[in-house]
């Protein structure tokens, strides 16, 4: 009885794994030529410090962040950005460069006007649906700021706290910010008022909805230029806090 239990497993196993390896990517429900991250698994995870000298940071690819969604033609000096991905079956890590010449935080209630001051944006959709995330959490789209707090709009249509959802800490090396993260990822079954949420366990070959972008403000009442880590086609290019079918495709890797 237990062979045959076995040999049933195995089969199983073997079957819905020859399928993952061979099933194209749904991208139903997205923009097209959305890019496609693979990030590696981390041995060790990252120590997140604002220091990227973590050995697990090594073999993953650096990508620009470099699509301007707001504001006019940018200059080098004003904003440049890049960014990095790791994982552990716990966390999604990001290690962030910035090249920002001033840093503000205007408004110091994180919950007010937030995207106003410069802020990194960090966009997360766990099962790669694409589909509406404005009132709900089919997707998350973290607003963090300089004060390393994790700000979304929950779904009473109200802007709140998610510092418990990340790990942030940035810190200044030459010209330059150096910023990490760790982030749990959860399903769009997470509740706002709920006791119980768990992040899900990741794995290799998930397939995510991932994209960043930085609000970059330097000397105004509004925020300067927003960038970011996706190309968005068409006039109303600030969509992504809305619509997840403008994240690009995190692939987890071995
Ligand atoms: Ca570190
Ligand atoms: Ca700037
Ligand atoms: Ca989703
Ligand atoms: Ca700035």
């Amino acid at each position: 009885m237990d062979c045959i239990r076995t040999l049933q497993l195995l089969l199983l196993l073997t079957a819905s794994g020859a399928a993952a390896a061979g099933q194209p990517l749904d991208t139903r429900g997205h923009d097209p030529d959305r890019t496609h991250y693979l990030a590696p698994r981390a041995d060790i995870a990252p120590e997140i410090d604002g220091i990227a000298d973590d050995e697990a940071w090594m073999t993953a690819d650096w990508r620009p962040i470099d699509n301007i969604w707001l504001g006019g033609p940018l200059d080098a000096g004003d904003f440049q950005g890049r960014y990095k991905l790791v994982w552990t079956p716990q966390r999604l890590y990001l290690l962030v460069e910035i090249l920002d010449d001033v840093l503000v935080d205007f408004h110091r209630d994180p919950l007010q006007q937030y995207w106003d001051d410069d802020c990194l944006e960090i966009f997360i959709d766990e099962d790669h649906s694409g589909g509406n995330h404005q009132y709900n959490h089919n997707a998350f789209a973290y607003h963090l700021s300089l004060d390393n707090q994790a700000i979304d709009i929950g779904t009473n249509r109200k802007a709140q706290h998610y510092n418990h959802h990340v790990t942030s800490k940035w810190r200044q090396t030459g010209d330059h910010v150096i910023w990490e993260v760790a982030v749990d990822v959860y399903d769009d079954q997470y509740s706002d008022s709920g006791a119980n949420n768990q992040p899900v366990a990741l794995h290799a070959g998930k397939i995510m909805g991932f994209m960043l972008a930085y609000c970059d403000n330097d000397r105004s009442e509004l925020r300067e230029h927003f960038i970011g880590s996706e190309h968005a086609a068409g006039d109303h290019k600030d969509r992504g806090w809305i619509d997840a079918g403008l994240f690009g495709t995190l692939e987890l890797a071995e």
